[in-house]
């Protein structure tokens, strides 16, 4: 990890990936250019101009020929001097040319060390650093966008804009400490409640798309639950269009847990059969069921399954919620699927008034399945359009839930004035943590560790 103080070392790398290609390029930042370019090919070109320039080595051999562009700081990437050369694409050559450099005095630069350099020196805020990233993994167009946009710096403006208002509704509340309770007009009470919950729903609102867009990034994890032999992995064949899990009229069959990675509706999802809910001495069984239990708590969608042929409609959810609601994460989303309706006779499809949202379908003959799997994609809240996602990461998320907590509290305590004050401060820190106003050195070493090196 770098040093926190930027730009005392000249760091070079190779920008483009490994391997062959037509072009190449070597990144330079840092103090100390000139000295460099001056013993590499002469000196430093005219700034932002493309030179053509002949790269040699320690013994004046040519390593080969190409362009050199100089970015001088602060108009660069990093903010600092940048040297860009870009060669033929071929790694000898990529790899003498850095071995060059380093003998000149630069170092090897960490991953996304250019990057960290460039949120140091206040070229970026943290959210558009870590959309480099973003932009750079983008396993699809969609997702390539999300992260475009939080580079353009959409995200951090957003967070920005809420720790503004919270800052103000501090300063109002502070002024009130001043006096005593008794003086306090309530109608100044009642203007820092209003701001508190506008704040709460916005918080909300980026909390929600923030969601979706790591559905975006990461896949959603849809886990089939329920009892034995209602069918999930016949659900789960179906649904991947695969014999990839074992179908048994024998209970108890699924032991294990099994992951699919399939798409619906352009979504990333992960499908995650597991081995049935009930009461069971066996130890296997045991084992089986306790993986069942840690992937219900990771998942953000449960689907429960129900034999359909085995109770009639008014007894099915008292079937199935003693063994799965306690294990439900917070907030998770829920989806119940009637299941062997081809015994019943029964419509395949939505349930209409059934909460939570019920399924008809038979995974052996793949009626209602459609309808189902739409319903996963609407729940995913990918299915209109989308645009407005935030290509949020896990750290965003706890941040946000965090921010979104505490001003539920503040909102609890309106009358307590100095308790509220306490709760906007930890909602004003928590959003400064998202742009990286208040970043601890290990959080900043995480997120760019995990950069390519070169960016
Ligand atoms: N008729 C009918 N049988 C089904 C359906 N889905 C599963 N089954 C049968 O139910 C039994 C248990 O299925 P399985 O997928 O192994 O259930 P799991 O234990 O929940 O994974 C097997 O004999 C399946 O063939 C369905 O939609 N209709
Ligand atoms: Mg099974």
């Amino acid at each position: 990890m770098a040093s926190k103080s930027p730009g005392n070392e000249l760091i070079a790398a190779i920008a483009t990936p490994p391997g062959r290609g037509g072009i190449g390029i070597v990144r330079l930042s840092g103090p100390g250019l000139a000295d460099v370019a001056h013993a590499l090919m002469g000196g430093l070109p005219a700034p932002r101009l493309a030179a053509l320039r002949r790269f040699l080595d320690a013994a004046g051999e040519l390593i080969d020929a190409g362009i050199a562009l100089y970015f001088p700081c602060p108009a660069s990437y990093t903010g600092e001097d940048v040297l860009e050369l870009q060669v033929h694409g071929s790694p000898v050559v990529l790899k003498s040319l850095l071995h060059r450099c380093v003998e000149l005095g630069a170092r090897i630069a960490h991953p996304g060390e250019f990057t960290l350099r460039a949120f140091l020196n206040g070229r970026m805020d943290l959210t558009q650093a870590e959309a480099v990233a973003d932009l750079i993994d983008a396993g699809s167009e969609r997702a390539a966008r999300s992260a475009l946009r939080a580079l353009d710096g959409e995200l951090g403006k957003r967070i920005r804009s809420l720790a503004e208002q919270v800052r103000t509704t501090r300063a109002l509340i502070e002024a009130c400490l001043d006096f005593p309770e008794e003086d306090i007009d309530r109608s100044l009470l009642d203007r820092i409640a209003a701001l508190i919950d506008t704040l709460a729903g916005e918080v909300g609102q980026l909390l929600e798309s923030g969601r979706r867009g790591q559905a975006l990034r990461a896949g959603w994890v849809v886990v089939l639950a329920g009892a034995p032999n209602v069918g999930k992995s016949s659900l789960m064949n179906r649904m991947t269009g695969s014999e990839r899990a074992i179908v048994s009229e024998l209970p108890g069959t699924t032991r294990d847990t099994l992951r699919e990675p399939i798409a619906i509706a352009g979504i990333p999802v992960l499908l995650v059969d597991t081995a049935g809910l009930h009461v069971s001495t066996d130890p296997i069984e045991q084992l089986g069921m306790a993986r069942t239990r840690e992937e219900i708590g990771r998942a953000d969608l449960v689907i429960t399954v129900i034999d359909a042929s085995a109770c009639d409609p008014t007894r099915r959810s008292a079937a199935i919620d003693p063994l799965i609601v306690p294990l439900l994460p917070r907030g998770v989303r829920r989806i119940v699927v009637w299941n062997k309706i081809d015994l019943t006779g029964e419509r395949p499809g939505d349930v209409s008034g059934a909460a939570p949202a019920t399924y008809a379908v038979s995974a052996k003959t793949g009626a209602g399945i459609d309808e189902l799997s739409t319903a996963i994609a609407a729940m995913a809240g990918l299915d209109e359009g989308g645009e407005d996602v935030v290509l949020a990461r896990a750290r965003h998320l706890g941040a946000l839930t965090l921010a979104a907590e505490a001003l539920a509290h503040a909102r609890a305590r309106t009358g307590q004035l100095e308790l509220l004050a306490e709760e906007l401060r930890s909602t004003q820190s928590a959003l400064a943590e998202m742009t990286g106003e208040v970043g601890a050195d290990d959080l900043l070493g995480d997120i760019f560790s995990r950069f390519c090196i070169g960016k």
